[in-house]
């Protein structure tokens, strides 16, 4: 990656009920925190993504412990560092929770912000990597080839949905959702980029990675919204305000590393 620090826009997805048991005691507003370089892109989501062998941690965030977000250990380092903590470059854990299993967070109902979505599920991702981001990724499968491929894998896996304990319910209703229009890719670029390069499953890293530059690249220079607030502009020129817009409405916060 590059050398300066990298800025991403934190995600907030609230938990919702029911609860995992492992997150049962928590009183604190909750939330799963996800890492994206694209805000513009939440009006797709359809779901959110958990390494099921990562270790996760529940930590406070806020002046006064205000909230308790997900995440790995690294990341709330992280961001006790860029002032997140009650106490600079400290980290308060919740009572037993300062390391867990991801598999635990599996099924989680969450409120993910600007989709459409009144609910979406925390289901397994076994590309995630532990020293990016939070480790939760939230799902846009019309626009990362990652994420599409992922979704495909689950919805063609009943045993892989079997092991994590994901039901029909979480995975076989879900689309791609039409966001953005770009050039070339029409209005699902990772659905069009991942049919002609002919990705089969979340294992072909090599073509993934070549997917990736494709659309993100031709989608930052000449995609155009169509939802939301600022459909019919440049994501360009807007990509911006929708990150301001969400911080504002206190559903996301800036992050580096
Ligand atoms: B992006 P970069 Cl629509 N492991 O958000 C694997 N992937 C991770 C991760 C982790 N620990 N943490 C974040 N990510 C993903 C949206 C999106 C993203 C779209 C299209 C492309 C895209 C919705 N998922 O990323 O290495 C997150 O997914 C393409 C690279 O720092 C985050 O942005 O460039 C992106 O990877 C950050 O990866």
């Amino acid at each position: 990656e590059g050398v300066g620090p990298q800025e991403y826009t934190l995600i907030k997805l609230k938990v919702l009920e029911p609860r995992p048991k492992i997150l049962a005691s928590i009183t604190k507003p909750l939330f799963f925190v996800a890492a994206t370089l694209r805000p513009e892109t939440m009006y797709g989501q359809t779901n959110c993504y958990i390494h099921p062998d990562i270790n996760y941690s529940a930590f406070y965030i806020g002046a006064n412990n205000d909230e308790v977000f997900i995440g790995t250990a690294r990341s709330a380092r992280n961001m006790a560092y860029q002032l997140l903590t009650k106490e600079f470059g400290k980290v308060e854990y919740v009572e037993g929770l300062a390391s867990f299993k991801g598999a635990e967070l599996l099924g989680t109902p969450l409120k993910a912000p600007l989709s459409p979505l009144e609910r979406v599920y925390a289901l397994p991702m076994l590309t995630i990597k532990d020293d990016k981001g939070t480790a939760v990724v939230t799902s846009v499968p019309s626009d990362s080839p990652d994420d599409l491929v992922a979704l495909n894998d689950l919805k063609k896996k009943k045993p892989l949905r079997e092991k994590y304990g994901i039901t029909d319910e979480m995975v076989l209703p879900l689309e791609p959702i039409s966001i953005l229009e770009i050039p070339g890719f029409g209005n699902l670029a990772a659905v069009t980029v991942v049919k002609d390069m002919k990705i089969e499953s979340q294992n072909e890293k090599g073509k993934l990675d070549e997917a990736k530059k494709l659309v993100y690249l031709k989608g930052f220079n000449d995609g155009k919204l169509l939802v939301g607030n600022y459909a019919g502009e440049l994501i360009k020129d807007v990509k911006k305000s929708i990150q301001d817009d969400l911080i504002a409405s206190g559903e996301a916060i800036k992050y580096s590393e």
